[in-house]
């Protein structure tokens, strides 16, 4: 199959201004193609109405779905409600209005978390809803799915192009560095680089430092990202990975190294866990022909960087 051709298109980044949504708006810059983005002052994405007439005025010939309610597990197990209301009306609105105006190529962009919390390791793409999932981000999870589920019905039903990308978990310049709010590696990078500030003693950090988790640099994601939209045209999802994970213990070792904090690691148990591993086989996307190239320490530095405002 030839490849998509981005180079003179009109490609539009939901979600500009979150981590993943600019991530893919640096990497387009090297395409040749026109970048459209629009504010929340400009289109609510939670209302139909907004996003279809924003659409019919600008006519993009791709759409990335990188607009998302996210969180981490707190925030995912404290607020459900947004979660999936948000979720849902955000990707259904744009993968219906995408059919509405004859969009070319749309990738829908999802997380691991899709998969059921005792999926066989490393999770392959057809582990999807063979079982249970994990319960504090199982409302996030059901958005998702349905957001996969829609890719699919309009490529059976009409024929789009719509493709879904499963990533990792996500990190680098322009995350949510929320004390409570935020994934793990934000999180802690804020708690250490506080704590080394104040002279404190020690860190705590949430749950038993047991659960593995797999991380990609979201200027990874963004490179896969734009690879797909050439590259792939299928009906399934597809995982986007490292294909290795390390523990949340291992995790804080870094992030001290990292933060340079002397102090001791504290962990609070009445944090939840969340599930234990979720390493993704991401062997499908190897075989096209795409790796992630971010070490992972490098990584970490280019987040802290951007956290304490040396770059961004
Ligand atoms: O990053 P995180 O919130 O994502 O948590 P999930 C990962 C692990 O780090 C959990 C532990 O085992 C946490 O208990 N952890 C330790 C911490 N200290 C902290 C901390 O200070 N902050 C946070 N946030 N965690 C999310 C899902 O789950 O992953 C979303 O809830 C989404 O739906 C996202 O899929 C990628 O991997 O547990």
């Amino acid at each position: 199959m030839t490849d998509f051709v981005l180079e003179g298109r009109r490609v539009f980044v939901a979600g500009h201004r979150g981590m993943v949504g600019s991530a893919c708006v640096r990497r387009l810059q090297r395409e040749n193609c026109e970048v459209l983005v629009a504010g929340r002052e400009e289109v609510d994405l939670t209302r139909q109405a907004d996003v279809e007439s924003w659409m019919e005025r600008n006519k993009p010939d791709v759409v990335i779905v990188a607009a998302a309610k996210v969180g981490g597990i707190l925030a995912n197990d404290s607020f459900p409600a947004e979660f999936l209301y948000q979720n849902l009306m955000i990707e259904s609105h744009l993968i219906h209005a995408a059919y509405k105006v004859g969009v070319a190529k749309l990738l829908f962009l999802g997380s691991s978390c899709i998969y059921p919390r005792e999926a066989a390791q490393p999770i392959r793409e057809d582990a999807l809803l063979t079982g249970p999932l994990e319960k504090t981000n199982e409302w996030y999870a059901i958005a998702k799915i349905a957001g996969i589920k829609l890719c699919q019905a309009y490529r059976k039903q009409y024929g789009c192009d719509f493709i879904s990308a499963m990533p990792c978990n996500l990190y680098g310049p322009g995350d949510n560095f929320h004390p409570t709010g935020s994934h793990v590696i934000p999180g802690l990078l804020r708690r250490f680089h506080e704590a080394k500030l104040a002279g404190a003693e020690s860190v705590t950090c949430w749950g038993t430092g047991a659960p593995r988790r797999e991380f990609l640099y979201v200027d990874d994601l963004a490179d896969a990202c734009v690879f797909l939209l050439k590259t792939y045209s299928e009906s399934e999802h597809i995982n986007v990975g490292t294909g290795d994970d390390i523990t949340i213990k291992e995790l804080a070792e870094e992030i001290r190294r990292v933060t340079g904090f002397e102090g001791s690691l504290v962990w609070d148990a009445s944090k939840p866990d969340g599930t234990m591993l979720k390493r993704m086989d991401v062997s499908r996307l190897g075989e096209l022909g795409w790796r992630a190239s971010t070490p992972f320490t490098e990584g970490v530095r280019k987040a802290y960087d951007c956290f304490v405002g040396a770059q961004c």
